[in-house]
């Protein structure tokens, strides 16, 4: 492959790449097929910033809507593995950095991912409702999305609710297995529970996302400050990239600088009848609500004895639970499957997801 820069016509200027534009959960991004897109990673790269229309704060010269939960792309083709029906790769576009990175996986634009292959024909419809095996990429694990497909063809009309999302659609259940260590190679990268880090302690932990989960509290906040207050405090976050850049190498990330992992979750006792209240960091802006494998992750932490989470966190009994984790715009249910040790074997949550434009979009 050349190292030479592809030309405009070369990525598609004139001729435009077929993509549908979708919400998945409480993200939106673009939804393409792998062979319809550069095989040069490169040349992939400087497409899709092209078409988000970054780096700018305020991608005005593209379909990205000026927020990281908004610049999100999945890559899917169909699988040759046996028992997976279709693959998926997560790639978040950076905003305001020329940034394209397959360092994490995203939970909420999965809810697209089943839709998406079975209206393009990846993956066929089984009776009202289809069962897609997805093999998420970015680590290598499997998550299965029940589609309703009433007469084979997919729906989005339905009476599910989701926090963050105004409306009802229909429902797309997701059910994880094998998240822990997803990037970290172990749930508990430090062999910690707690680590001090500047001064503050912090459990760091991956199961399905590299997240630092630390009291609200220690770092001079409530914990129930909504987005725009958390944003605007910027001694706040330089605290809290600090503690970031160090509990990357320590997570086995090594220098995370330019990465969007791990995450920051920000944690105090629940308020709203729930198991926990966070405020999540993606990682340099607060969270309108929590990323999926983000609310896995942090459900997680509260079962992980003696931790920050665990101290404040309400759990419910028995071996299958429901964390609810409380967000800024509502909250989260979390189903964890929990061996007699307690370590959790599976995750399952509802998600709901919209196509909102099929056609060609021009880089
Ligand atoms: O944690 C945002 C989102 C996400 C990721 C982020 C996600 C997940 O809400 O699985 O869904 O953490 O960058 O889309």
């Amino acid at each position: 492959m050349s190292d030479r820069p592809a030309s405009r016509e070369t990525l598609g200027a004139e001729s435009g790449i077929r993509c549908m534009w979708m919400r998945g959960g409480t993200s939106k991004g673009g939804f393409f097929l792998a062979d319809e897109l550069p095989d040069s990673e490169a040349e992939r790269n400087a497409l899709l910033l092209r078409i988000m229309g970054s780096p700018d704060v305020r991608q005005i010269d593209g379909m990205g809507g000026a927020d990281p939960l908004t610049s999100k792309v999945a890559v899917e083709k169909a699988s040759s593995r046996p028992g997976v029906a279709d693959e998926y790769l997560f790639l978040q576009v950076f905003v305001d950095e020329a940034i394209v990175t397959d360092a994490q996986n995203c939970g909420n634009l999965l809810a697209g991912v089943g839709p998406f292959a079975i209206e393009r024909g990846l993956v066929t419809p089984t009776e009202d409702e289809t069962r897609v095996r997805i093999l998420m990429k970015n680590s290598n694990q499997i998550a299965i999305a029940t589609v309703q497909t009433p007469g084979g063809c997919v729906t989005y009309t339905g009476d599910a609710r989701i926090d963050g999302v105004p409306g009802c659609h229909a429902p797309v259940p997701l059910e994880f297995c094998d998240t822990s260590g997803s990037t970290c190679g172990a749930l508990l990268p430090t062999g910690n529970r707690i680590d001090v880090i500047d001064g503050v302690e912090c459990t760091l932990i991956d199961n399905g996302m590299p997240c630092v989960v630390l009291r609200a509290k220690d770092v001079g906040v409530t914990g129930y400050e909504d987005r725009d207050a958390l944003d605007a405090n910027v001694s706040l976050k330089a605290r809290m990239e600090a503690i970031r850049l160090k509990a990357g190498p320590m997570m086995t990330l090594g220098n995370v600088a330019k990465q969007s992992v791990p995450k920051l979750m920000l944690v105090a006792p629940p308020r709203q009848g729930g198991t926990i209240c966070v405020r999540s960091f993606i990682p340099h802006r607060a969270h309108a609500s929590i990323g999926v494998l983000g609310a896995v992750t942090v459900a997680t932490a509260c079962l992980v004895a003696g931790s920050p989470a665990a101290v404040l966190a309400i759990i419910p009994a028995g071996l299958r639970k429901t964390l609810s984790i409380e967000h800024p715009t509502g909250e989260m249910s979390c189903v964890l499957d929990t061996d007699e040790t307690g370590a959790v074997v599976s995750a399952a949550l509802l998600r709901t997801a919209r196509k909102l434009m099929d056609g060609k979009v021009f880089p």
